[in-house]
């Protein structure tokens, strides 16, 4: 297979997402129809895979196995990278993605008073057209708030008044759907209120925070799947009024996938936007810190997605509602739009791997390493 020349690859426009429900094995039949178009770009992120010709193996896992042995034979665009995983990321600055520069920006708005002294917070949200290069020589042409994949993290506090004001610059009418308590012409919702904003238009969104909690944002325009996996969604963190226990060190993770084909499934998955990024950029974390994740699943195309840990085990808050933790465990899963808080603190110095605990989202990107340091 020659890789010298990077494969371009597109998402058309207003593809319908999904297949028959009759097929017999969505995978199968999907591998058979999509493997002439990824295979170059995959072998531009996979590397295990970069030498298999698209060698399907029919089993039903999909992507093939991942090569555990540390054998991996490298390609020109991928190289054999920590702990015997493929790996090779596109640099931020080439990509137009920078997922450790999203991990901890917070975006708080402009703050203000209301004359009943409730707190005011405002934010321009611009929906835009851009591309980004996710895998060497693979651009995805991304629908995107602010210009970015995920969009930017808002963060309030219980109570607080928020207004979005909502501009869609974009070439394709969109919405912003908030997951909170609002009127139905607050959410977002194509012919419920502004309902879809056309491309010139603005809107207004505006209610109360509540509930506290670890909460997302996302177009919800028809045909909603390609509107929310080309690139709009984002976080939405509603602090409690009392506060949670203070962590030294607060970031959100949103967990995506891009669907490079135009078919029904995704040939690449990422925290934070950028497949493979956390390979070569390791988060950096501190020995003993007690470490805030906000964990958000924004996956299309696949039913469930999972976060694990290495070496070590958190406190899984489910989307942040509650004080006090569900579960002590080193895996969680979670569907679309779901999302929980992970309490962790590392005991240990090194590198601790982080993956989806599904192996072919790994392979194809899902995965990174903490980096904790004294
Ligand atoms: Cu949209």
């Amino acid at each position: 297979m020659d890789n010298s020349v990077p494969t371009r690859v597109r998402l058309s426009e207003g593809s319908t997402p999904r297949g028959s429900a009759e097929l017999p094995s969505r995978r199968s039949v999907l591998l058979g129809a999509a493997a002439a178009i990824p295979m170059a770009a995959l072998g531009a992120a996979g590397g295990a895979r970069a030498q298999d010709g698209g060698d399907h193996d029919g089993n039903g896992s999909g992507h093939g196995p991942m090569d555990m042995t540390g054998s991996t034979k490298t390609s020109a665009t991928s190289h054999v990278g920590h702990a015997g995983f493929p790996t090779g990321s596109v640099p931020p600055a080439r990509a137009g993605i920078d997922p450790t520069a999203i991990l901890r920006d917070f975006d708080t708005g402009t703050v203000s008073t209301l004359p009943n002294g409730q707190v005011l917070r405002e934010w321009e949200i611009t929906a835009i057209d851009v591309e980004f290069e996710i895998a060497p020589g693979v651009t995805f042409p991304a629908w995107t708030y602010n210009g970015r994949v995920p969009g930017p993290t808002l963060w309030c506090r219980e109570g607080d008044a928020l207004r979005i004001h909502f501009t869609n610059a974009g070439s394709h009418p969109h919405t912003m759907h908030f997951h909170g308590l609002h009127t139905a012409e607050m959410d977002g919702t194509p012919g419920i209120g502004a309902g879809s904003i056309a491309p010139g238009a603005t809107f207004t969104y505006e209610f109360d925070a509540v509930p506290f909690g670890t909460h997302l944002y996302h177009c919800h325009q028809s045909p909603l799947a390609p509107h929310i996996a080309k690139g709009l969604y984002g976080g939405f963190i509603i602090e409690p009024k009392s506060g949670r226990e203070p962590a030294d060190d607060e970031m959100v993770m949103v967990m995506n996938g891009y669907n490079t084909d135009g078919g029904d499934d995704n040939e690449f998955y990422s925290v934070n936007g950028l497949p493979f990024h956390f390979m070569d950029h390791p988060v950096q974390v501190k020995k003993n810190a007690l470490v805030r994740i906000h964990l958000i699943n924004v996956l299309e195309y696949d039913p469930v997605n999972s976060f694990h840990v290495h070496g070590n085990f958190f406190h899984y808050y489910p989307t942040g509602t509650m004080l006090t933790p569900s579960e002590y465990t080193d895996t969680v899963s979670q569907v679309q739009g779901q999302r929980g808080i992970v309490d962790i603190r590392f005991p240990y110095t090194g590198k601790y791997m982080f993956h989806a605990h599904k192996t072919e989202f790994a392979e194809l990107g899902w995965m990174g390493f903490f980096e904790v340091s004294e």
